[in-house]
């Protein structure tokens, strides 16, 4: 029998013994209902699977990777498909099984004494938000996709989001893990203790592992008392360091309750009010940089207000602040919340582009933004600038689209050129090449000459011993398929 033969025939046991393992109810086999689960949400992959197991326990996950690890079969664990890395996305040689999450999505625990709760991994994250609400907690992990994405992606890719620049991103939201091993063995660290100082804290290994290490079945997430104020104001700045200026006088005349510092260009605005909603734009005249801020207070605060706006008015005067609107009901704020989270889909209806997530230290983000641009431009002068993202946090989604009449192809045919003149000033700069979006199977040769030789090395070290035969989430993050 030659090896792919073998092969063959391993992965179609493990098919087999899965769908006696799950019955057939809980197994999807038909091009149709495996077609959402081998396409990732850029469409930059398009991969191909014999089976799609759901497993709704964390015992049938457990057998379900004792099958995989016996036979030798690769795993690729799929939540809500939100990864912008390809990184729950099947290899096209449809040797993998994907394990979806989405039917492990009870609430299993919710303790407002101890301010936390203990979700599945299928839960979507705007269900785990929900949850806490109802008993009057907050669990403050924001993203746009948060009617979609799910609690054990969160975890798995160590998302960030809107709200990082209070609350930290996810990893800093965990308390304890349930996580199933490559060979089936659960372990078992989901304790809700604030202090517990027992030698390695396993939990971070497998945050922002990306399922390469095991599967995430279920975590206990740490919850903050309901802000009970809220303000959300939008500013037009002059420039990234007058915005930045603004932040650290936010965060002082706020008492440090500044939960969202976000810096947004004229083009993002512009492509929203084009192609999303033509009254998107919150002020009047023409501005070359805003900023959506939000400060929140678990107090009832009138005064915050009054606080916030006194900073305001001094920024206006020192020329900080050209002009500002401050939401003043619900609608108003939700309107401009729809504004920056837009930007995404605003781009994608603009055509092609080029995105590169990376930070810097907070305050080399000015010098940043200027050296990137001009570098960017000098690839692709006619392309249109659209940086953006969680200032806040040093965190830029550094990103490019078409020119308004370009041609897609021969500006995609730049990228690698733009993307390697970005990621050389971010090096500089001593920031990351990939800030919050993770690795998955887009960034791994750029993770290659990011990580120093000792870091890759002690990463493959613990791939190694937690997946010897190399069936987790294979060719994602750093192994070689
Ligand atoms: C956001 O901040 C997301 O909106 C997506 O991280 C960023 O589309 C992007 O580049
Ligand atoms: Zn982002």
């Amino acid at each position: 029998m030659t090896n792919t033969a073998d092969k063959g025939d391993r992965l179609a046991s493990a098919v087999s013994r899965i769908r006696g393992l799950l019955g057939e109810a809980n197994c999807l086999v038909e091009p149709a209902a495996v077609e959402p689960y081998v396409v990732d949400f850029r469409r930059l992959y398009h991969g191909s699977t014999p089976l799609v197991a759901l497993p709704s326990t964390t015992a049938e996950v457990s057998a379900v990777l004792a099958v995989c690890n016996e036979l030798g079969v690769g795993v690729v664990p799929h939540g809500g498909n939100t990864s912008y890395c390809g990184g729950a996305t099947p290899h096209a040689a449809g040797d993998e099984i994907v394990v979806g999450l989405r039917r492990l999505n009870r609430i299993r625990e919710l303790d407002p004494a101890n301010h936390s709760l203990v979700a599945e991994a299928g839960c979507v994250l705007a269900d785990v938000q929900r949850a806490a609400e109802s008993v009057e907690r907050l669990f403050p992990l924001a993203l746009g996709s948060e009617g979609s994405c799910q609690i054990g992606g969160n975890l798995s890719t160590n998302a960030g989001g809107l709200a990082a620049v209070k609350y930290g991103v996810a990893r800093d939201l965990v308390l304890g893990l349930e996580v199933v091993l490559a060979d089936g063995r659960v372990l078992d660290e989901l304790k809700s203790l604030r202090k517990d100082n027992t030698g390695y804290d396993l939990r971070h290994l497998f945050l922002g592992a990306e399922g390469t290490l095991g599967i995430i079945t279920a975590a206990s997430l740490k919850l903050l008392p309901r802000p009970r104020t809220i303000e959300t104001l939008f500013a037009a700045v002059a420039d990234p360091e007058a915005a930045l200026e603004l932040l650290g006088r936010l965060r002082v005349a706020s008492g440090d309750d500044v939960t969202t510092f976000e810096l947004l260009p004229r083009s993002a605005v512009e492509l929203v009010c084009e192609h999303v909603n033509p009254t998107a734009d919150p002020l009047g005249g023409t501005h070359a940089w805003y900023v959506l801020c939000e400060v929140s207070s678990a107090r009832d605060d009138p005064s915050l207000r009054a606080a916030i706006e006194l900073e305001l008015e001094r920024a206006l005067e020192a020329g900080l602040v050209i002009d500002a609107v401050f939401a003043t009901s619900g609608p108003q704020r939700e309107a401009l919340w729809r504004l920056r989270e837009s930007i995404p889909e605003a781009q994608r209806r603009a055509g092609a582009s080029l995105k590169h997530d990376v930070s810097v230290p907070v305050a080399s983000l000015p010098a940043f933004v200027a050296r990137a641009s001009a570098a960017a431009l000098a690839v692709v002068p006619d392309a249109r600038l659209v940086t953006y993202g969680h200032a806040g946090d040093g965190n830029l989604h550094f990103n490019l689209s078409v020119a308004r009449d370009g041609d897609d192809a021969l500006f995609l045919a730049r990228g690698s050129d733009v993307e390697a003149a970005v990621l050389d000033i971010v090096r500089e700069f001593r920031g990351s090449i990939s800030a919050e979006h993770g690795i998955g199977q887009l960034k791994r040769a750029q993770l290659k000459s990011y990580k120093g030789p000792v870091a890759l090395s002690v990463m493959h070290s613990i791939k190694q011993a937690l997946d010897p035969n190399g069936i987790m989430n294979p060719g994602k993050v750093l192994a070689d398929r």
